[in-house]
């Protein structure tokens, strides 16, 4: 615990270092305009977070490097895990406006801010750009440039598939939502490809290659524990945007009025008569009160708080038996670290 805290002080006091490398590489050493937006968007948008991503690169190379590392090794690791900070506030400064969404981190959603609207879209696609300059400016010489290069382009791509599959199971403005698509076949590969990856497989990934595993076969034993884990992360979300509480979720939720393929509909939806399923159809998907507290007081008629429990402990259950399976191959305290964090949490 007390050196997990020392690194975390560490990831923290990384960010100015990290900061300055980028305003001082090329192009935008040549543009100081550009530079003071840069850190504007970077500050407002990397920070608030809980760092799980960025820090589960460090802690997951540490682990596999016995904690014996070299100040240098560590600053990499550092740098990357700000990389994937760094994507993840691109997907979210995307996902925003997409989900026309009002709140993130307890503050407004970027696109909401300094009368940005849709231009805010230019600023996600920067900082996109910007991942591949602290990769390059921290590794470019190292023989895992590469491999982390792939695996960030890689996972973009399955990312953004995912949330076009996301985007495209719910129904457009002013129609009824297609209720055949919320299955819970959708729903996983929904939440695989948009969540798993890029959370949970990308920073153990990384932190294996920067540890110098070239062993496809083990980083496929990873995955096959991480992307059930991203479910699990996935699912929770699901349950907060709905039941969770935003001065502590730090977001408003907006899955029904978006009419989401949400882990609530998926499991609501096996249980409803005809009535029901009529007022799922009038009501799911449009943006007013009146319709949400209706597909809400259904939610609560169908005990889904009580459900949802269920699931986190059976899951939680099944993901430490499968952590248990891969003692032999890989140190199991990466995942239990995950686990630690994401279990019973309320945010
Ligand atoms: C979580 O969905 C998934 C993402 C944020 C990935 C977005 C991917 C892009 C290519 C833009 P969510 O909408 O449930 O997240 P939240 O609840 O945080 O808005
Ligand atoms: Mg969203
Ligand atoms: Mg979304
Ligand atoms: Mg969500």
């Amino acid at each position: 615990m007390a050196s997990s805290c020392k690194i975390k002080d560490q990831f923290h006091e990384f960010f100015p270092e990290m900061l300055r490398c980028l305003k001082n590489s090329p192009p935008l050493h040549k543009l100081p305009s550009m530079q003071e937006w840069v850190e504007k968007i970077v500050e407002y948008n990397l920070k608030g977070g809980k760092m799980n991503r960025g820090m589960a690169v460090v802690e997951s190379f540490m682990i596999l490097k016995n904690h014996q590392v070299s100040e240098e090794e560590k600053n990499t690791a550092i740098a990357l895990g700000w990389a994937v900070e760094m994507l993840q506030a691109f997907f979210l400064v995307a996902d925003d406006i997409m989900d026309g969404s009002l709140t993130r981190r307890m503050k407004p959603c970027w696109y909401r801010t300094n009368n940005l609207g849709v231009k805010a879209f230019n600023d996600s696609i920067l900082l996109e750009s910007l991942i591949y300059q602290i990769v390059s400016s921290y590794c470019k010489n190292q023989h895992y440039y590469l491999p982390v290069l792939e695996l960030f382009h890689d996972v973009t791509m399955r990312t953004s598939l995912g949330q076009a599959m996301d985007l495209h199971s719910a129904p457009n403005p002013n129609e009824a939502p297609d209720l055949s698509k919320f299955t819970v076949e959708t729903y996983d590969a929904i939440v695989k490809y948009k969540t798993a990856y890029y959370s949970f497989y990308l920073p153990v990934a990384v932190a294996m290659r920067l540890a110098g595993i070239q062993d496809n076969d083990l980083l496929k034993r990873a995955e096959d524990i991480l992307l059930p884990m991203g479910r699990f992360f996935q699912v929770q979300d699901d349950y907060l945007d709905c039941f969770g509480d935003p001065e502590i979720t730090g977001k408003i939720g907006t899955d029904i009025e978006d009419g989401k393929c949400s882990w609530l509909i998926v499991t609501a939806l096996p249980m409803c008569d005809s009535a029901q399923r009529q007022l799922i159809e009038a009501h799911y998907g449009l943006k007013n009160t009146e319709s949400v507290n209706l597909v809400k007081s259904l939610y609560q008629q169908f005990d889904i708080p009580k459900l949802y429990t269920e699931y986190e402990e059976r899951s939680y259950k099944e993901l430490t038996q499968m952590i248990e399976g891969i003692k032999h191959q890989l140190p199991t305290s990466i995942f239990q670290g995950f686990m630690e964090k994401i279990y019973k949490r309320l945010n």
